[in-house]
């Protein structure tokens, strides 16, 4: 029979908890014990290192074919507040970023009708050009597949040329959650989940490094959540190729989700990284966004299984557009105080996880 104390003691052996377990754990009221034992897993594998890095996000247009539920942050072309940026204005947002200590340009944008797939292509050599040394990490699985269709490539193409104009590594977004009878509901025009983690295992055997995400707090159960992260969990047995795990808690203003909730709750989100940590043994990294959760609940998930936090962000859209309270960026010394006030260690990694600095 499952018990709180078989599966913490599947945990403390450092064994695997099956599905089973992870939603047991979801129904467990005792945040603090979950929170332990996220902890303990967390610190096998990164001690009291937290990390985080330098970098700014660059949403290119804003214009998007799919109109997803959730999404308060797409256009459709010619509306008022539609825009599109040019290679240079991407460039040039780079360097900025280049100038005041940034290694990493986070770039994903909507699905816009008439750009084509060399615009992209052009945009990445632009950007190494002129921001050389600058991580480029770009480009969800969402958008692989678009570039696919509207060039007639395979995805296997795709990937390689962009890799060959700078694709250093790719984002976690547009997994949402992937199982489809919640994706038909918010997200119907977007490419499957079963799409999702298909291009994810071409990106990883074409040698990319990705992330994964998973927007919760909608209209998802908590079984959904189990059942998506078991799917990350299979696929990273396989490709080895995910760096770190992001929970992004559902932001609902402005998005056409209209659910008779004000967003997640902060024990929600600290159950949820902390299962997560739990769960996802394969999984090196659990990251807090800040931009959605805000910065009190990052810092406290730190005490529950979370060891990476994203990062000085800078013009955040996605999440402010739908509501986050956050501010637009963190300075450096803003994310090194929040982690060591947690009596935690602050290093600031390069996209691909090398320590560059522990303060
Ligand atoms: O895929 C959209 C989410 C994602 C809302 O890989 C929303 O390092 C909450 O993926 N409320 C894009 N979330 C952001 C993303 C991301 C962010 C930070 C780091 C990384 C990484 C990836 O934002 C989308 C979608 O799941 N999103 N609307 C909303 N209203």
């Amino acid at each position: 029979m499952t018990t709180f104390e078989t599966i913490a003691a599947t945990i403390r052996e450092n064994r695997r908890i099956s599905p089973k377990e992870a939603l047991f754990l979801f129904t467990s009221p005792d945040l603090l014990a979950i929170g332990e034992l996220a902890a303990l897993a967390n610190e096998r594998k990164n001690g009291k290192n937290v990390f985080f890095n330098v970098n700014r996000h660059i949403n290119p247009t804003n214009i998007c074919v799919n109109r997803c539920a959730f999404c308060a942050f797409y256009r459709t072309a010619g509306e008022n507040s539609a825009y599109s940026l040019t290679t240079d204005e991407i460039c040039r947002r780079a360097m900025e970023a280049k100038a005041s200590g940034a290694t990493e340009v986070h770039i994903v944008g909507g699905l816009h009708p008439d750009l084509p797939f060399e615009f992209y292509e052009k945009t990445l050599s632009a950007l190494r050009d002129a921001a050389p040394g600058v991580h480029i990490k770009a480009f969800t699985a969402v958008e692989i597949d678009y570039f696919a269709r509207i060039s007639g490539l395979s995805i296997e193409r795709v990937l390689e040329r962009l890799i060959d104009a700078g694709l250093g590594s790719m984002p976690g977004g547009g997994a949402e959650i992937l199982v489809e009878e919640v994706r038909h509901r918010i997200c119907p025009e977007k490419i499957s989940g079963a799409r999702w983690l298909e291009i994810i295992r071409l990106a990883h055997g074409a040698g990319l490094k990705t992330n994964a995400t998973m927007l919760y707090g909608h209209l998802e159960t908590v079984a959904d959540r189990v059942a998506h992260m078991e799917m990350l969990r299979n696929l990273q047995d396989d490709t080895g190729g995910f760096q770190a795990f992001i929970p992004l808690a559902f932001q609902p203003e402005n998005s056409n989700l209209k659910l008779d909730i004000k967003g997640t709750s902060g024990l929600d989100d600290l159950k949820t990284l902390a299962i997560a940590r739990i769960f996802l043994d394969n999984f090196d990294h659990i990251k807090a966004y800040w931009v959605m959760l805000g910065e009190k609940i990052a810092q406290v998930s730190l005490a529950f299984g979370v060891n990476d936090l994203d990062g000085t962000v800078i013009e955040e859209k996605i999440g402010h557009d739908a509501g986050a309270a956050s501010p637009q960026s963190l300075t450096k010394n803003a994310i090194i105080r929040l982690i060591s006030k947690a009596d935690k260690i602050p290093v600031e990694r390069d996209t691909l996880y090398r320590p560059l600095r522990t303060f």
